[in-house]
């Protein structure tokens, strides 16, 4: 059995649109950001690092959104939702999870948090750097997408995608949202017409980017 802590709008979107695109049963558990209800010794105690998303799996926490998709690509295998190990297209999976988790989450996380990297008093800075990291990523993802198609691995749709159109939509309040790019734009309207993202949205609440 599974359930989910997450905030409507955040980084546990991925794995609340991965469970129902599974069709997978699940208990959602709201965690209230505003109310710091992350920050409490019962959250800390399921995601030491006091975010969200947390997955409970038959009673043991998974933290971090990427390893858990990956997970659950894997687990439910009959989706098809990840490239056999071991293979060329594992490995290729494996770098744009990563490029997503480890370029462009860091990236999202000091434009949103621009405290974090240097205090206040840099904040500026480090939101300029931040934007500059996050545009030019989503170029990479762009030239990545005119090597094919319709998916980021090409024919096959993956875990990857559904990461990457949760962070494409943390730029859409950005002066530069990644859905500009041509390819990103079709990517990204493919993607939303899935039956899963729309429940998604309905289930969360959502109204924007749509
Ligand atoms: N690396 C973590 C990052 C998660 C993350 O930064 N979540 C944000 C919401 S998008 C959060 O919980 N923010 C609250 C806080 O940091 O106080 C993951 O991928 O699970």
């Amino acid at each position: 059995m599974y359930v989910l802590h997450y905030s409507p709008s955040t980084a546990s979107l991925v794995i609340h649109w991965m469970l129902i695109e599974l069709d997978q049963p699940h208990e959602l558990r709201r965690v209230d950001l505003a109310a710091n209800e992350h920050k409490t010794a019962a959250y800390l105690a399921l995601n030491p690092s006091g975010v969200v998303p947390t997955l409970v799996i038959d009673g043991a926490p998974v933290c971090e959104a990427a390893a858990i998709a990956l997970h659950l690509a894997d687990v439910h295998a009959e989706a098809n939702l990840a490239p056999p190990v071991g293979t060329l297209a594992r490995a290729r999976y494996y770098q744009w999870m990563f490029f997503m988790a480890n370029t462009l989450q860091p990236a999202y996380r000091a434009w949103f948090y621009p405290d974090e990297p240097a205090g206040a008093a840099h904040a500026a800075h480090a939101k300029a750097q931040a934007r500059a990291r996050i545009e030019a990523a989503w170029q990479q993802v762009e030239a990545q997408l005119a090597h094919g198609g319709p998916y980021l691995l090409g024919e096959q749709l993956t875990a990857v995608d559904f990461m990457t159109t949760m962070l494409m939509r943390w730029s859409r309040n950005m002066p530069t949202p990644a859905h500009t790019h041509p390819r990103l734009g079709a990517y990204a309207q493919r993607m939303k017409a899935r039956p899963a993202f729309r429940e998604v949205y309905r289930r969360e609440g959502l109204t924007d980017w749509t």
